[in-house]
């Protein structure tokens, strides 16, 4: 990753566009999951897809200015690396829906294009990686762990990614360090972590790239709400991806990803010396036989 963006110099879509597309290129294969899927589950998904295209075709009178046009802007969203971004911004979130409503534990949300497995290890109250001057409010969050059934999860596995107060990820935006707001801890023999890190701030995609011409192009905006991204996991329990949200911002109602649920908005106590705490606990299903 740290090949594709460079050290310096400002955040562009291009850069972290292709960081994303190699992050995505180093996990095995996504098509070992699906190698045993017949051909008429791909027929049928295929299909279907291709239906609702025509129907939008032949509904609006799609002419060959505007098919043209389309041709020249997919083309370049994969020169722009921004086939992750486009997906985890416009699809993920209805995959997410459907793959977790039978849970009984907590909500969970999109994993976007920005994570990073093996964030450095803080134990069960540590600090994240960040910079000795990073910027922005210091949030400390206590929680725990627990099965749906009420045991306590010791040692289960809590990472966090987030942007910094510039709305900026490492390893996705020039000039930051490695590790930087990203970590590993793991819930004590009662199940409990305490995390310190800073509240991040609102996130705009970037608008130079071919996402951003779209939203441009639509009379979008590109903004999402403030977030922490979040993975819970203990052996034999389903793995749980979401995001954590702040009260008030604006983008809560109207998040570009569609990924915002009221259970995933924190309540935070501002302290006197005005940092703020919240407390958020998980709740993980058990693994599906
Ligand atoms: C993000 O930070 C993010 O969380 C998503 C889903 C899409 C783009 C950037
Ligand atoms: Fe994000």
């Amino acid at each position: 990753m740290s090949t594709t963006v460079s050290e310096t110099g400002t955040a562009t879509a291009a850069a972290s566009g292709a960081s994303a597309t190699e992050r995505f290129h180093t996990d095995k294969s996504p098509y070992d999951a699906v190698k045993d899927v017949p051909c008429e589950r791909v027929d049928l998904l295929a299909r279907e897809v291709l239906d609702a295209l025509y129907a939008t075709v032949r509904k609006h009178k799609v002419t060959y200015a505007e098919f043209n046009a389309l041709k020249a802007w997919v083309i370049s969203v994969g020169e722009d690396g921004e086939w992750p971004l486009f997906l985890d911004v416009w699809l993920e979130h209805v995959v997410e829906d459907v793959n977790t409503e039978h849970r009984e534990g907590n909500k969970g949300s999109i994993e976007g294009p920005y994570y990073v497995p093996n964030a450095p290890e803080q134990g069960a109250d540590g600090t994240v990686p960040m910079r000795a001057d990073e910027s922005g409010t210091p949030l400390l969050w206590t929680g725990t762990v627990t099965a749906t059934d009420g045991s306590v999860l010791a040692g289960a596995k809590v990472e966090i990614w987030h942007a910094d107060s510039d709305g900026l990820y490492s390893q996705f935006a020039p000039g930051i360090p490695e590790w930087n707001l990203r970590g590993s801890f793991t819930a004590d023999e009662n199940g409990g972590f305490q995390i310190h890190t800073m509240q991040p701030a609102p996130y705009q995609i970037p608008t130079d790239g071919s996402c951003g011409k779209l939203i441009a192009a639509a009379g979008w905006h590109a903004w999402r709400p403030a977030h922490i991204h979040v993975k819970a996991s203990a052996p034999g329990h389903e793995l749980l991806t979401a995001q954590l949200y702040f009260p008030g911002d604006e983008h809560n109602d109207d998040d570009i990803a569609s990924a915002v649920k009221p259970e995933l908005i924190l309540a935070p106590q501002t302290q006197a010396d005005g940092s703020v705490t919240v407390a958020y606990s998980f709740v993980l299903d058990p693994e599906r036989g």
